[in-house]
């Protein structure tokens, strides 16, 4: 630093606690704007939107432009009715950790749609490795709230034995790859699981969901280098929700335009959405699905978003984010957005919207006094003390039998 000029640059967040947040800076191309090349184009071909915005829904809540999916009411409710579900269990799960009762949670407000329009894009039969953060999946391929809930208090009916932290859900039957605290560990098996799919003929498709920040792991680029040399049939999502904890997006981003064009690099076609946009998120997994099934090869979609509420309830944001970041965020609520769209079509209102939270509040109310009853984090039972010795090999070794023994269970 001779001359008093840094040669290397730390980037800092935008906006720090007590400043006015303002988007205004963002460009952000405006919905029906981008062009839809066809599923089978060449990855050159999406350039331009990789650095744009793949959007449906413009500001007065109408379906514009050539991406639009055309989805019947039914499909636009039902994708509302599995988004409502899912910001009403968080809100739920998140008290309910406040009182004890489970020991840790995790949120997902405000990206609901990156996790149920693409779980209603793919096939049931498509397998999905999601991050933590993608509960909505769960919701829209119908899992057992019960289940889910067991799971989360860690007692007698949790699947995982009780030996997961909650929210690391898992759910073979409903193709949905078990989660792991690892960051980005998913990213290479999902193009791992598409190669096999590929190899032996089947239709099924891979999708994998990582954060903005977890771009930064190995496992990114080491997933699209596997998927870019075999053409594997996999999705790729990026769930850029600005924040990683409590570092901002260019951390991880770095001086790169946008996540979806670091695909691009790799050969892959590349797409960046608006995450609050039901019909683009639906989209464009649509497009990339109907690509990689027709032996395309895989595509990055960055979901831009904003991630609401805290990373998780040992977080607290207003230590490194301003309160008011979320009601500027231009691209503002995904349920707002598609209930407006509906009521717009003549196809909702509020009454009936009322009606759907009321419903989801019940379901959600009735679903916890019955995993209670499977057991309680303090009350028991939880799944048998012998157990934690169990599936570390297929067959327990020698030396898991003496642990055993030497613990008299
Ligand atoms: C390999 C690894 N490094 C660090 C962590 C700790 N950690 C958990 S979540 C997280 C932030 C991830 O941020 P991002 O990928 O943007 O996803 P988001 O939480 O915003 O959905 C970190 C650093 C971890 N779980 N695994």
């Amino acid at each position: 630093m001779s001359n008093g000029q840094t040669r290397f640059h730390v980037p800092t967040p935008p906006y720090r606690p007590g400043d006015e947040p303002d988007f205004a800076h963002l460009d952000l191309q405006k919905a029906g704007e981008a062009l839809r090349p066809d599923p089978a184009a060449s990855w050159q071909e999406t350039q331009d939107l990789a650095t744009g915005l793949v959007g449906v829904l413009d500001h007065n809540h109408q379906a514009v432009g050539a991406w639009n999916p055309e989805l019947s009411p039914e499909v636009l409710r039902e994708g509302l009715s599995h988004m409502v579900l899912t910001r009403i269990y968080d809100e739920r799960m998140l008290k309910l950790q406040r009182q004890g009762k489970m020991s840790f949670y995790m949120k997902s407000t405000g990206e609901e749609a990156v996790a149920v329009a693409a779980a209603m894009a793919l096939k049931p039969t498509d397998m999905v490795f999601p991050s933590y953060r993608q509960q909505g999946i769960l919701f829209a391929r119908g899992r057992n709230i019960v289940d889910m809930m067991c799971h989360c208090i860690s007692n007698s009916r949790d699947n995982l034995k009780g030996r997961q932290l909650p929210v690391h859900y898992t759910w073979a039957e409903g193709n949905f790859f078990t989660i792991s605290g690892n960051l980005g560990t998913q990213f290479p098996q999902a193009a791992g699981y598409a190669m096999a799919c590929a190899y032996k003929g089947e239709d099924q498709i891979a999708a994998s969901w990582i954060g903005d920040g977890t771009t930064a792991e190995g496992d990114f680029h080491a997933g699209l280098t596997l998927a870019s040399t075999y053409r594997a049939p996999v999705i790729f999502n990026v769930v850029n929700n600005q924040w990683a904890i409590s570092s901002n997006q260019n951390i991880a981003r770095g001086d790169a335009p946008t996540f979806a064009a670091k695909g691009l690099g790799y050969g892959l076609a590349s797409i960046r959405a608006d995450g609050n946009d039901f019909l683009a998120v639906y989209a464009a997994t649509q497009w990339a699905a109907e690509r990689a099934r027709q032996g395309k090869g895989a595509t990055l979609l960055e979901l831009f978003t904003y991630r609401a509420d805290a990373h998780s309830t040992s977080d607290d944001p207003t230590k490194y984010r301003p309160k008011t970041e979320f009601d500027r965020w231009p691209l503002g609520d995904p349920i707002e957005r598609l209930k407006q769209h509906l009521i717009g079509k003549g196809e909702w209102d509020e009454t009936r919207h009322a009606k759907l939270e009321e419903q989801m509040t019940a379901l959600v109310v009735k679903s916890y006094k019955e995993a209670e009853s499977h057991g309680t984090l303090h009350e028991g039972p939880l799944s048998p003390t012998e157990s934690i010795f169990e599936d570390v090999y297929a067959k327990p070794d020698w030396r898991l039998r003496r642990q055993r023994q030497d613990l008299g269970v």
